[in-house]
């Protein structure tokens, strides 16, 4: 069930409950795509950076270790220890952006496997199944995200079969809660809204699935190429018929400055690998911009990472040490980086929250939007 407790503009600060612990929004998920996030970060750290949902992959986990172990472990809660909200992932995006020699065809999408190549079988009924093995509190639904760019006629005819796939999904979703041996059977359905970058495909799309009353609605298919103005161009263009009473979320984005753009659009849920997967590369975000600390210039700072982030890392470590424990490939450098852009990402939204309830939103979004991209 969502909530909007409070308006600025289009923006919401809402809540989000669900039945392993309610969501605070703006929120962020962090990605923890096989069951980990990148960079040897447990559930026992979670607390520590502020997550509040956990992203995990339908695909990946079906390859390795298989749904039906998951299962049998009693479900991704039990199996990774972290006892609060999870969202799956479908697997559309990742057969269209990982496998090879995939075959998209009216029941499902016919690919090889990028771990040992064999070849396997997703469609809608597929998807569903493994995502109740794996018992996430929230599935997405199976979608195809086509490429950016892609031609009208095509994108209007993956979109159709997006809807009929959405219909069975929800057809599947309903039959697998109902099974006595179903691990949650108060699995929620998010829809996603697709459509290239062609509007009346998406405000379509968007009016269609409004219409049934799914637990959440999310946008897909941006983030894959287009220009940034286009983007919340889209989002401006559909947010008018999506749900008002339900949650959207921006599927795979983004840097803080999109996020920041996207809330102010009325997005309130994100996810993205950027905060982890730029820090095992020395990407730093910081409240005064983006550093790199493989930079010279840290070789012997002894300030934090950011001298204004209250995270476990800042409040111990210095950017000298840091930067020579990556320089060093140390896997310590890679989890101390990781933990605090993670916060940062986690704290970032907790102070958007607070400016909400202040009313004082649009004053920050204005003074940060032309920070928090700043190289410094
Ligand atoms: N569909 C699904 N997952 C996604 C996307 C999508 O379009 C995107 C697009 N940025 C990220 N993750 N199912
Ligand atoms: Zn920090």
């Amino acid at each position: 069930m969502f909530k909007v407790i409070k308006k600025e503009g289009s923006a919401r600060r809402g809540e989000f409950v669900t039945v392993h612990g309610t969501v605070q929004t703006p929120a962020f998920m962090n990605v923890a795509t096989c069951g980990a996030i990148k960079g040897a970060v447990s559930a026992l750290d979670l607390k520590n950076i502020k997550c509040q949902v956990q992203l995990c992959n339908t695909y990946h986990l079906h390859l390795r270790p298989g749904d039906e172990k998951v299962k049998q472990m009693g479900g991704l809660h039990k199996f990774t220890r972290w006892n609060g909200p999870i969202l799956t992932d479908s697997g559309g995006f990742q057969v269209f952006s990982l496998a090879k020699l995939r075959n998209i065809k009216e029941e499902g999408v016919y690919f090889n496997s990028h771990i040992d190549g064999r070849k396997i079988f997703m469609g809608p009924e597929e998807s569903m199944r493994i995502q109740s093995n794996l018992a996430s509190t929230i599935a997405m639904a199976f979608d195809e995200c086509v490429e950016n760019p892609s031609p009208y006629e095509y994108t209007k005819n993956s979109v159709e079969r997006t809807t009929r796939w959405l219909k069975r999904c929800v057809a599947e979703m309903k039959r697998l809660n109902s099974l006595d041996d179903t691990i949650n059977k108060n699995q929620m359905l998010f829809g996603i809204n697709q459509g290239g970058i062609y509007d009346d495909l998406r405000v379509n799309h968007m009016k269609e699935i409004a219409e049934l009353n799914l637990d959440g609605y999310a946008i897909g298919g941006l983030a894959v190429g287009e220009p940034a103005e286009t983007m919340y161009h889209i989002i401006e263009e559909v947010e008018p018929f999506a749900p008002k009473d339900k949650i959207r979320y921006l599927m795979g984005v983004g840097t803080p400055v999109n996020i920041l753009e996207s809330v102010a659009r009325g997005v309130d849920l994100f996810d993205c690998v950027m905060p982890s997967r730029n820090a095992r590369h020395g990407q730093l975000f910081t409240w005064d911009g983006v550093r790199n600390i493989n930079n010279a210039k840290y070789e012997t700072d002894e300030s934090p990472i950011d001298e204004h982030c209250d995270c476990p890392v800042c409040r111990n470590f210095s950017r000298a040490y840091i930067r020579h424990l990556l320089k060093s490939g140390e896997m310590l450098g890679m989890r101390l980086a990781v933990l605090h852009n993670l916060y940062f990402y986690n704290n970032l939204m907790e102070v958007i929250r607070t400016q909400l309830d202040n009313g004082t939103y649009m004053e920050f979004y204005e003074k940060y939007r032309n920070i928090l991209g700043v190289r410094i």
